[in-house]
């Protein structure tokens, strides 16, 4: 009996490159793996970025990308300046102080300090000057437009997907002159303030005009399925957002759930959107070192698990930030079709953390997750944070296929592709309609 397989195909009937068609060696795995990883362009689905309509919200720059919360929390640690003398110095200041701490007095050997050199390096500036100056005077002298499209490029990343706070005054009046026009940015619903803010943040959403009260009570539901109505108009969200604590529960019979379940779950149904939950910060451990200050702890998943049943016809981006819940997330996932682990959020993108994870859920999911996004803060922060993200994908599909290879399937460059535009691109833009635009 004629059995079909990949090699009875002839390229030229799928009208697709031959040398892309043919069988890999074990030796040309590693290297067709690397050209893939660096020519496929990633989506990074979760930054801090803003688009350039949003002026001075986004960040770039030396004294942006060293005054960054990863480096603050090490400076403490390698310097006898306290927080407080540390946050009355000006921004350059600052800068100076982390660069000398960490990068002239220590070897800058942790992942953040190493990012840091890695992007001085992509621009061919010094990476080990005793001081800024060389370093400022290049970063001030980049026109905005084209340096931004220039770091995108460096970075291998068409698309970037912004967190968006409706309720945060100066981006608000952004998004009500005009909003967003940048073609690679995409905005995110980020309800933060909303979920487990209410209590303080409640009075916003009335002075916007819409009929809620402290226990969001009588038609406050209604009148917050309102706001996120107007908001969805507004911002044309790819999803919406939130970060909730190791502590977060479900069910319970917190405001946060009542919100959630019968306003932004719905919410997120009506217009087709995907809820985004990452979870497990402890919210400032230690006030004073401010962003810095943010902790981790392992959360009960237990409540992913009943949203993702009590809500099959929600579709949930999940990342956790504790090492601790990783594999418990990867199993949810074999269960629950509606959830999608993605990123290795925070404390988790470390290589060595991130390699782990990667192979655990490729392993456990295949290719159905979506392995990283860059949480970058400053823009030129992409740049390392993708670079370390396609050296590990390398070394972990490189295994990979090389295993599928050893039990007897030999793999294409086609595979290779199929695999990586789905793990970057094609799982995120099914799940939110991208493509569509
Ligand atoms: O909640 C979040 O989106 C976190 O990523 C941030 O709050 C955090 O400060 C951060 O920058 C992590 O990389
Ligand atoms: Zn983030």
């Amino acid at each position: 009996m004629a059995v079909h397989t990949r090699a009875s195909i002839r390229p030229s009937d799928l009208n697709i490159e031959p040398s892309s068609a043919a069988l890999l060696s074990g030796e040309q795995i590693q290297s067709a793996v690397e050209g893939v990883l660096s020519s496929t362009e990633f989506i990074d689905i979760h930054t801090h970025l803003f688009a350039p309509e949003f002026g001075n919200l986004g960040l770039r720059g030396i004294d942006e990308l060293l005054t960054y919360h990863y480096l603050e929390a090490e400076l403490f640690r390698s310097s006898p300046i306290r927080p407080e003398q540390y946050w009355t110095l000006s921004k350059q200041e600052q800068a100076d102080a982390i660069w000398r701490a960490l990068f002239v007095e220590n070897s800058p050997i942790s992942e953040a300090t190493r990012g840091i050199v890695a992007v001085l390096q992509a621009f061919g500036l010094s990476t080990d000057a005793f001081d800024l100056r060389e370093a400022r005077a290049f970063f001030e002298a980049q026109p905005v437009e084209a340096h931004l499209r220039r770091v995108l490029k460096l970075a291998g990343v068409n698309a970037v997907v912004m967190t968006n706070d409706p309720l945060d005054p100066a981006e608000s009046r952004v998004w009500e002159n005009g909003g967003l026009k940048d073609r690679q940015f995409h905005a995110v619903l980020r309800l933060d303030r909303v979920l487990w803010g209410w209590s303080s943040h409640w009075k916003l959403l009335a002075s916007q005009g819409y009929a809620v009260d402290e226990r969001a009570s009588g038609n406050s539901v209604n009148e917050i399925r309102r706001f996120l109505a107007d908001w969805c108009a507004r911002m044309r969200p790819l999803y919406m957002a939130v970060s909730l604590e190791d502590t977060f529960r479900f069910p319970d019979e917190s405001v946060t759930n009542k919100i959630l379940t019968e306003a932004v779950l719905p919410s997120c149904q009506e217009f087709d959107r995907p809820m985004s939950l990452m979870i497990g910060v402890r919210r400032q451990v230690n006030p004073a070192i401010r962003l810095a200050g943010d902790g981790v702890g392992r959360a009960d998943l237990r409540a992913v698990e009943n949203l993702c049943r009590s809500f099959p016809a929600n579709r949930f981006l999940v990342s956790m930030l504790s090492r601790e819940n990783q594999h418990e997330l990867c199993v949810y996932a074999r269960k629950f079709s509606n959830l999608m682990p993605f990123g290795c959020w925070w404390f988790m993108n470390n290589t060595s953390v991130v390699e782990e994870i990667t192979r655990e859920r490729i392993e456990m999911l295949g290719t159905s997750f979506i392995p990283q996004h860059s949480d970058a803060r400053v823009l030129e922060q992409v740049i390392y944070k993708w670079r370390n993200t396609r050296v590990t994908l390398a070394k972990v599909l490189g295994d990979t296929y090389r295993s599928l290879n050893a039990d007897g399937r030999a793999v294409t460059r086609l595979d290779i592709q199929r695999d990586v535009k789905r793990l970057f691109r094609t799982n995120f833009e099914q799940w939110t309609g991208l493509q569509r635009g």
